[in-house]
């Protein structure tokens, strides 16, 4: 099951500031109704509400770049439970707030929660949504009926490897947080993400050795708006172009089987079209088979 997260210690980090933020909001909202002063009017725009695995995802932008929590509640002005930022390394301006686990077919009413690197505070007014019916079944399935059989040969703990990549979020190295490797360390919780590739995006990924590859998978990133690859161009390590593919949305793995199999110890993948941004994968699969002298010889 996918979960939109952030490691360990960047989500205790995001705790802790949620919490001084709540805490500066809570009172800042106290403020605000008694005595109208001291919290401006956040102005967010494209603010967007989607379900997907249990999970309530509320994007949005900001003009100011900051850090921004959901408050959500049943009732109005009563605000229960928190939507945080998962991608929280530095000041931004585009927002993908995640919450999990709110009621299914449920009214909630919202305020925006933004604080500047300066130290402001800034509310939206309050708005509201509805829930999905089966906010907790919107998933797919398709993954594990497509999926090829045999090895994933890019699979970190199969001896893949990341051999280059455009970029990652921050600066990050290729094992941190957002950096390359994560794209296929197998853990759908993590991903790589480029620091604004956009369609100029890629990332090499090479094998212990070489193999008959024959099919991919490729889970796209997604940041509600953007970040998500939409059309991928996938080459062998000569740099031939084995094929492009349209990706169908970020929910889940996508499986691609090559025209016909090409031997190589390294694939590179670039994104051919995308929604701009941080793009990046949430993981990248890589199936082949042994050339027959080396099966012959095992
Ligand atoms: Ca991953």
């Amino acid at each position: 099951m996918k979960k939109v997260s952030m490691n360990k210690n960047a989500g205790l980090l995001l705790l802790i500031a949620a919490i001084a933020i709540a805490a500066t909001s809570f009172f800042g909202y106290q403020a605000a109704t008694q005595s109208r002063s001291g919290v401006s009017e956040l102005d967010a725009s494209g603010i967007d509400f989607s379900f997907k695995n249990g999970n309530t995802i509320v994007s949005f932008t900001t003009e100011q770049p900051g850090f921004c929590q959901v408050l959500l509640g049943t009732k109005s002005g009563a605000y229960d439970f928190v939507a945080v930022e998962s991608m929280p390394e530095g000041p931004h301006t585009e927002h993908y707030n995640v919450i999990e686990n709110l009621k299914p077919d449920t009214n909630y009413f919202y305020r925006i929660m933004l604080g500047t690197t300066g130290g402001n505070v800034l509310q939206s007014k309050e708005g509201s949504f509805t829930t999905s019916p089966n906010a907790a079944a919107d998933t797919g399935d398709k993954q594990a009926a497509q999926k090829p059989t045999g090895t994933n040969i890019a699979l970190l703990s199969n001896g893949g490897r990341i051999l280059g990549v455009s970029s990652n979020y921050g600066g990050a190295a290729n094992d941190r947080n957002w950096g390359a490797q994560m794209a296929i360390d197998g853990d759908p919780s993590t991903e790589w993400s480029s620091d604004g590739d956009g369609n100029n995006a890629w990332i090499e990924i090479g094998f212990d050795k070489a193999y008959q590859v024959n099919a991919i998978g490729f889970w796209t990133r997604t940041m509600g708006t953007s970040a998500e690859i939409k059309k991928l161009r996938v080459l062998s390590a000569d740099g031939t172009e084995l094929g492009s593919f349209d990706l169908q949305g970020p929910d889940e793995m996508q499986y691609f089987t090559l025209k016909e199999p090409v031997s190589t110890d390294s694939l590179r993948f670039e994104a051919a079209d995308s929604s701009g941004g941080n793009t990046g994968a949430v993981e990248i699969e890589v199936f082949g088979s042994l050339p027959m002298v080396e099966q012959n010889n095992r």
